[in-house]
Order: C-alpha cells, then structure tokens, then sequence
C-alpha cells in the first residue's frame, strides 16, 4: 500500500473543547491510531492514519483549545503543535450550535496561512435545537472548503475525507470585505461552491 501512495500529508484538528474533534478523528483514522506525550510536556495527543484516495494523511488530534493565546498546558501544545507543522493542513471542528465561537478560533487559524477546511460538527444537535447551518454561506463567507458532519452518526465523514484535499490557504482581508458586504467573489462554474477548491 505505501509504494501506491503520494508523501503523506499531516492534517492538524483544531477547535475548541468538546465540539467532538476526537469523536471525528475516531471515525476517520479507525482503530490505528496511537498516543503519545507532546516533547517535552506531560499532555497526551493522538494520532493516526487516514487513506483518502491515494493521498496518505497522518491526522493529529489536537487538544481543544479556545484561542490561540493559549492559557494553559493543553491550549499550549495545541498552539506549539501548528507553530510546529507549518506544512500541515489545518482541520478547523466547529460545534454546529456554537458557530460564534467556532469563528473566533477559525480566523486566528486562517491568520497564519495554513491551508484550512472547516467540519461544521453536531449537526443533530442543531437540528434537535431548531438551529439552521448555512454551511454553504459559511464555505461562500470563509472560501475554505466547508462540510456538515454528525460524528456520533457518521453523517458527512466520508465527504469531510474526500474534502481534505481541497483545503485552502484562505484569504482574510477577502472574508473581512465579504463580512462587510462586498462581493469579492471569483467567476464560477456551474455548481461550484465558490470555495475556491478547484
Ligand atoms: N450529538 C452529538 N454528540 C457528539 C457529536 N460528536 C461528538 N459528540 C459527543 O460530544 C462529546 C465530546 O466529544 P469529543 O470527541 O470528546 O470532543 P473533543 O472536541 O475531542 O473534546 P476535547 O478533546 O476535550 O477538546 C462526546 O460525548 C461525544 O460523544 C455529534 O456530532 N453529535
Ligand atoms: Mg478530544
């Protein structure tokens, strides 16, 4: 299997606490994974194997965080280990009934260049809250690629794999106009979600 794929590529899964990174990561990696302590500290992490294609990724778990400026062990590895993969893409977990704070995190990401994609997870949380996602708004809003998942289901991690390779280095000052209302978007073709993965 190795000889048939391409160097794999790190995936770093970010987002705050209990939005359900670990709960993703177990669906997407299988039973490979493996734990071990961050050098040189006494926090625990987690990776494993994701074979999308013919693309091997190495997942890593990140421990939550809900900023970047961190304020404890945890949320100080979490930001070591992005300082530390600049090459990685960025899995940004959003909890689908805290979207705000999802944001919050997601744009002090995307402010360091790494290619990013976003999985909007408990998505039947929200539903059972009557709490409407517009994930294609958002994936419009952030130009990174954009997906809905319910992990305790398995709803939309097929999708989120295959989407990986799509992740894109997204473009703050464009997000900030597009917050302000002006519309930055790129000629599209038919059916494309304007994420700017193609
Ligand atoms: N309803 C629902 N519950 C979920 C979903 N994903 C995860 N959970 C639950 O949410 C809780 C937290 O999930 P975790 O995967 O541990 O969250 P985490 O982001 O890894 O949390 P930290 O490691 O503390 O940062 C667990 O009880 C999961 O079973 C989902 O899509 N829907
Ligand atoms: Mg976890």
């Amino acid at each position: 299997m190795a000889d048939s794929t391409k160097n794999k590529i790190t995936v770093l899964m970010v987002g705050n606490p209990n939005v359900g990174k670990s709960a993703l990561f177990n669906r997407m990696t299988g039973s490979n994974a493996v734990v071990s302590n961050y050098p040189g500290t006494t926090v625990d992490f987690t990776k494993g194997t994701l074979i999308e294609g013919r693309q091997e990724y190495e997942i890593i778990d990140v421990p939550g965080t809900y900023s970047l400026e961190p304020r404890d062990a945890a949320e100080e590895v979490a930001v070591r280990m992005l300082r530390d993969c600049p090459d990685a893409i960025v899995m940004i977990v959003f909890d689908a009934t805290k979207i705000d704070r999802g944001l919050y995190i997601a744009l002090e990401v995307m402010e360091r260049g790494m290619p990013c994609i976003v999985a909007v997870n408990m998505m039947d949380a929200a539903h059972d809250k009557k709490i409407t996602v517009d994930t294609a708004g958002l994936q419009r809003l952030l130009g990174v690629p954009v997906v809905a998942t319910t992990a305790t289901s398995g709803e939309g991690i097929r999708e989120l794999a295959e989407q990986i390779r799509k992740a894109q280095v997204a473009d703050l000052d464009a997000i900030l106009k597009r917050l302000n209302g002006e519309n930055t978007a790129k000629k599209q073709v038919s059916g494309c979600g304007g994420c700017g993965g193609c």
